[in-house]
């Protein structure tokens, strides 16, 4: 977001040329690409114009039988067109693969998400650590369509499969002190090679947070699966935050730690550039980020002779959900 500008925006659109030719390149790259591959989607009666050649995700095997009994919330469901499979699994930003959007979708191929675990910390009765199937496996998978709207003004509409979050949350009785919900992304420069890297790009882990009354809106949402099938590492398996009316940076990757806390985290983004990236993050037309205008976006899939630049609505268009949260706010400051 700060150091890639050009690159980023002008040659970064999938084309269905630069699919078919990504398509190939990526399927290559696969390791265990048997183990790796499987057709459909597994979510009986859920039906996607889905690309059935393109790489899925099976998942921990203890998830399967849950994803296939996934449940469409139609209350949180738009009804605009899904950004294609191939877009939402090539364009990614994962920083801890690389900056490039097709980065993470080439490297990130081998990344270790089963077994996996949660430390659980900070003003909560419940803490200590936990299984991924200790957190997931008690409850009833839904799938939400959500628009996501990244900060550097392109979007997708993408189909989740995941849980709400508050429903977790509320599992470790946070005390009257949780004032905020801090998350961070695995640090694991073995395996996340920018982690690694000689220029700091960001300050690792990555870490994000949201004020308590954020976290148990209904909207946020845990994935842990897209399209019907388990998330690919690249959308950040095998558990990432979704909170569709804030920018994307605020919908953290492969979570590795929960902490309930009485102070304001501090955040990756924020601490990396405090005049560009502010804690709220959210998504709003009339403040402009310092260096480009957030008035409108690029959906995806989008090209050079159909841009499909579309207007960028007040809380990414769920300000009939979630503006009360902000009431007396003035969002110009609080950006
Ligand atoms: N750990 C981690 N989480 C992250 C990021 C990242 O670089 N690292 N990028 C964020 C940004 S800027 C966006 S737009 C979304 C992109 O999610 P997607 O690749 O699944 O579309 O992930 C967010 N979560
Ligand atoms: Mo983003």
């Amino acid at each position: 977001m700060i150091i890639k500008k050009s690159s980023s925006i002008k040659s970064s659109e999938i084309t269905p040329e630069s699919i078919y030719r990504q398509r190939r390149a990526f399927m290559k790259g696969l390791v265990g690409g048997a183990a790796a591959l499987t057709t459909g989607n597994a979510i009986a009666g859920l039906s996607y114009p889905f690309e059935k050649d393109w790489p899925t995700y099976p998942g921990p095997e203890w998830m399967r039988a849950q994803l296939a009994n996934t449940q469409r919330n139609t209350a949180y469901a738009t009804a605009e067109k899904l950004t294609p499979y191939p877009n939402v699994i090539t364009h990614n930003n994962f920083y801890e693969f690389g900056l490039g959007k097709q980065d993470p979708s080439r490297r990130a191929q081998k990344f270790v998400t089963d077994p996996w675990s949660v430390e659980v910390a900070g003003e909560a009765n419940k803490t200590g650590i936990f299984t991924l199937e200790d957190l997931v496996s008690p409850h009833q998978l839904e799938e939400r369509i959500y628009r996501l709207r990244c900060v550097e003004a392109w979007s997708m509409v993408i189909p989740w499969v995941g849980i709400p979050l508050a429903d977790l949350l509320k599992r470790f009785d946070p005390t009257g002190n949780a004032k905020y919900v801090e998350f961070t992304t695995l640090l694991d420069p073995k395996q996340m090679p920018e982690q690694g890297s000689f220029f700091n790009t960001l300050d690792w882990p990555y870490v994000e947070g949201l004020r308590i009354d954020e976290a148990m809106h209904p909207l946020a949402f845990l994935a842990v699966g897209v399209y019907g099938e388990a998330l690919p590492p690249q959308n950040g398996a095998p558990l990432r935050l979704v909170v569709p009316w804030k920018y994307g940076f605020k919908s953290i990757k492969s979570i590795v730690k929960i902490r309930f806390t009485e102070r304001m985290p501090k955040t990756s983004w924020n601490i990396s550039a405090p005049r560009e990236y502010g804690f709220f993050a959210n998504v709003n037309p009339s403040v402009d980020h310092p260096r480009w205008s957030q008035a409108t976006e690029r959906r995806l899939p989008s090209s050079l002779f159909s841009p499909n630049i579309i207007d960028t609505a007040p809380f990414n268009g769920y300000a009939d959900e979630v503006a009360s949260l902000y009431s007396g706010m003035d969002l110009k400051q609080w950006f």
